[in-house]
């Protein structure tokens, strides 16, 4: 018997013009290829905003104004990656058969073009990851062990050079995809795609655009809860001791050597403010409420410590991350940056974070941390 020859194995691989090429091509890939660039270039611009917020760098302009800033950058971060997946499917469907070209001859060409393929593998696995890591944490199911935060960036990183390397080197080809008006049978893929994206889009994006909620059947977050206002991790969730919460509550506000030690009545006999404040999730829901309670400034100044301090924040949860938060300076300087003690006007359900809860204007959800039992004035 003979090994077969590399000739007899090359002949049974498809070649680029086996493929009904009808409705592909420059016309179709360029347009659907740039939504899909404007889609990823938000998705990116917004998610490096969001990592932001966790580090709060000196820099960046990230304080309690405007109070709904976060609200929407997070909810276009998520609603521009929902778009994306449609659009994705069907910009590699436009390209794959270019899979089946055959190397160049010559080793300049060879090796130029080797790179450029190079580049697109790294973009399309890299955008296939970020995708679906992203779609796993709005569902909140992490089935790997690394970080998400960490790692959704990172990649966003390698992803987004890729996406330019391929921009700058296909301009020629998406100038002239443009230049040509699309056949009724790619006018029909392009009809579909957009009308995909809308589909997802309206389907999912009730969990941050109110009037959108009834409509948004996919939404991960239906807007149901306790007091009207859906949950992210339940008290049980988060091994919060039922007594802890009690009788025995006490509220630790420390600066230095000087400290009080608050019950639930004493922090509801303080200074009441009400704010309309939002919950923003970084997994794209968010909901506004009032909120009512003792303004964070208030309580560092019992112990005689500035309005404009750093504070740490710590919480009654015994499992899982998101148990502590820093509330930067210009956060506590805020009147309505609040310890929340009711929701709409009732007692905070123990879910949504009683006996006590920050809440404050333009902040990720994840930070505002509930059952809180400490706040330490770091400077
Ligand atoms: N202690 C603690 N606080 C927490 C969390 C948590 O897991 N533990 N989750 C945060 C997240 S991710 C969000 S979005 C909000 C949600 O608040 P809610 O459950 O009252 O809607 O709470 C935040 N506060
Ligand atoms: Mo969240």
């Amino acid at each position: 018997m003979r090994l077969p020859r590399v000739e007899d194995v090359e002949a049974l691989l498809p070649r680029p013009e086996s493929f009904d090429d009808s409705r592909r091509g420059p016309a179709t890939a360029s347009r659907v290829g740039t939504a899909l660039g404007v889609a990823f270039g938000i998705c990116f611009l917004t998610g490096m905003w969001s990592h932001l917020q966790y580090e709060a760098p000196t820099w960046a302009p990230i304080g309690p104004a405007p109070r709904d800033l976060y609200r929407v950058t997070q909810g276009l971060h998520v609603a521009t990656g929902i778009a994306s997946v449609p659009l994705l499917l069907v910009k590699l469907w436009t390209v794959y058969p270019r899979l089946f070209l055959r190397p160049p001859r010559g080793a300049r060409r060879l090796l130029v073009e080797g790179l450029e393929r190079l580049s697109i593998a790294v973009l399309v696995a890299g955008a296939i990851f970020l995708l679906s890591t992203g779609l796993l944490n709005i569902a909140q199911w992490y089935p790997w062990a690394f970080s998400f935060r960490r790692t959704h960036e990172a990649l966003a990183w390698v992803t987004i050079g890729a996406l330019l390397v391929h921009v700058a080197v296909k301009l020629p080809v998406v100038r002239e995809g443009f230049s040509v008006r699309p056949d009724p049978g790619r006018r029909q893929v392009l009809g579909a795609s957009a009308l995909a994206v809308a589909a997802v889009t309206l389907l999912t994006a009730g969990q941050t655009v109110p009037w959108l909620r009834r409509v948004s059947v996919l939404a991960v977050r239906d807007g149901e809860g306790p007091q009207g206002l859906p949950i992210n991790r339940t008290a049980r969730a988060a091994g919060v001791d039922p007594d802890a919460v009690g009788d025995a509550f006490r509220l630790e506000v420390v600066s230095g050597e000087r400290a009080v030690s608050l019950t639930r009545d004493d922090l509801a006999r303080l200074p009441q403010r009400t704010h309309r404040l939002t919950i923003a999730c970084v997994e794209g829901w968010s909901r506004s409420a009032l909120w009512t309670g003792v303004a964070v400034r208030d309580l560092v100044a019992l112990v005689g410590a500035d309005p404009s301090s750093t504070v740490r924040v710590t919480s009654l949860q015994r499992r899982g991350a998101f148990g502590t938060s820093e509330l930067p300076a210009d956060f506590v300087a805020d009147a309505q940056t609040l310890l929340a003690l009711e929701l709409d006007g009732t007692t905070l359900d123990l879910d949504h974070g009683y006996p006590c809860r920050v809440i404050a204007p333009n902040r990720p959800g994840v930070l505002q941390t509930k059952w809180v039992t400490r706040l330490e004035v770091v400077t």
